[in-house]
């Protein structure tokens, strides 16, 4: 039981990732254990996981037979090399993957993170262009508020002001399309009606910097870590048409709406608008394994498979990739997808997930409540000269009445498990509802 785990006593050593180190160690919040949708806490409370742990455990927590698979892997075989050598489960597992995303997603380069993805695709469809003589396309086009991980190349593209400030200059060659947010669009529910113009800025930058110098355009279909920004309604299309039209590689980053988040396998079957490489981590293993994948084109993929056959096709790789516990891990989870229907599940619950968020629209302070598939944000005015104070009060105390949820600027952002109940989900808005009526 999670009381018998005793805290440590000493916290200065762990440089915690994205966290305010000293608030944090003066009082700590320690997890200790997991079952399905809960965590267990060192002073012995449960807490309802409205985030999926970071967007990631998709299947909740703990589930029996990913445990297994991971336990039995590890004693069987604990790590094979991935380079010019193979595993098994690497195999099986890719052709799954394969199988389940859409045409012609038809290959998949492994990677430990999203971070990772990301600077395996940029630099695919850098190569790709290279393999293919267009050499000269060597310009990346990213989005506004968009997240793309914490390495040069995703900073580069990505668009979150404090991500990128305190790291010199970045990538070069790099421009960025506005984020899809809009005043009129508050309130939607489910994709925003206004805004397919935005992506017609792609026009703009081809006429900027010529066609022929842009290699890829890498958008999250959904934003996540930005505050969940949706895509308007015609906007993926309208990208994926311009991407067409003038030979750039269009790149989903589906770290996070991969893996049924919004009721489909990925965004791209959700919106039926299918990208040249896409991206994935988190849902791939439920959290438990780091694991990515990029998920390559037929055609991307085949323009490789040139020249002599002894020669490496592509110079890139890590360690771990196809590391056989994510393998195991990922296998596991893919059957745990399919047995409990649960990206089926995610878009039968996800009418009642919509109006359990828009019902918090006139709590205190909210200024805007959106969602998609099981994802969903509730927006608060910034005290003023105080930004990001408000919604992170809510988080302390939400997390004190036994819930968590996550933050970022002054927008609350949730993605449960999709084993979700509807008890749950009233339980995640009557503790909200209590917690933004309740601070000032
Ligand atoms: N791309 C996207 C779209 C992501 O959401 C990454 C890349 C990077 O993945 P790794 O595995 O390197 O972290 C992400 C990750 C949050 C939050 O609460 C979001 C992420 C990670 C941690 C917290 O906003 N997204
Ligand atoms: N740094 C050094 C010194 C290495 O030898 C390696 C890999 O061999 C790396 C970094 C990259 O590590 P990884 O393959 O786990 O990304």
């Amino acid at each position: 039981m999670a009381l018998d785990k005793p805290a440590p006593n000493d916290l200065s050593a762990f440089w915690m990732p994205f966290t305010a180190n000293r608030q944090f160690k003066a009082n700590p919040r320690m997890i200790t254990g997991a079952k399905d949708m809960h965590y267990h806490t060192s002073d012995g409370r449960e807490v309802l996981d409205a985030v999926a742990g970071l967007w990631c455990c998709n299947a909740g927590h703990n589930r029996p037979k990913i445990v297994e698979a991971i336990q039995r892997q590890a004693a069987e075989l604990d790590y094979s090399p991935a380079f010019q050598m193979g595993h098994p489960l690497a195999f099986e597992l890719a052709t799954r993957l394969a199988d389940l995303a859409p045409e012609p997603l038809n290959h998949v380069f492994y990677t430990n993170s999203g971070s990772e993805s990301v600077e395996t695709a940029l630099k695919i469809a850098l190569a790709y262009h290279r393999a293919r003589g267009e050499g000269s396309r060597t310009r990346l086009i990213g989005r506004e508020k968009g997240y793309h991980g914490v390495n040069f190349g995703g900073i580069s593209v990505g668009g979150i002001t404090n991500n990128r400030r305190f790291f010199g200059q970045l990538l070069a060659g790099v421009d960025h399309l506005p984020a899809t947010i809009l005043p009129e669009n508050r309130f939607s529910k489910g994709q925003p009606p206004h805004g397919v113009h935005l992506a017609d800025e792609l026009e703009r930058m081809v006429a900027l910097h010529g066609a022929e110098t842009i290699a890829a355009c890498i958008v999250e279909p959904v934003s996540g870590s930005a505050g969940v920004l949706l895509p308007p309604v015609g906007y993926l299309e309208r990208l994926r048409e311009l991407c067409t039209k003038h030979g750039i590689l269009l790149i989903f980053d589906e770290v996070i709406t991969g893996f049924g988040r919004l009721g489909a396998s990925f965004a791209a079957e959700k919106f039926g608008v299918v990208p040249d490489l896409m991206t994935t981590a988190k849902g791939i293993t439920s959290g438990t394994v780091p694991m990515g994948a990029v998920f390559a084109a037929s055609d991307i993929h085949d323009a490789f498979m040139h020249g002599p056959e002894h020669v490496i096709e592509l110079f890139h790789g890590y360690t771990y990739s196809a590391h056989p516990l994510a393998c195991a891990a990922a296998l596991a989870t893919l059957d745990t997808y399919r047995e409990e229907g649960l990206f089926e599940r995610a878009a039968e619950i996800a009418p009642y997930w919509e109006e359990a968020i828009h019902s918090l629209a006139d709590c205190r302070n909210v200024i805007d409540t959106r969602n998609l598939g099981l994802i969903g944000a509730v927006e608060l005015e910034p005290i003023p000269g105080e930004p990001t104070k408000r919604a992170f009060s809510a988080f302390l105390e939400a997390y004190e009445k036994g819930v968590y949820i996550r933050t970022t600027g002054d927008i609350i952002a949730m993605s449960p498990p999709l084993i979700i109940e509807k008890s749950h989900i009233d339980r995640i808005v009557d503790v909200l509802r209590d917690v933004l009526n309740g601070l000032d």
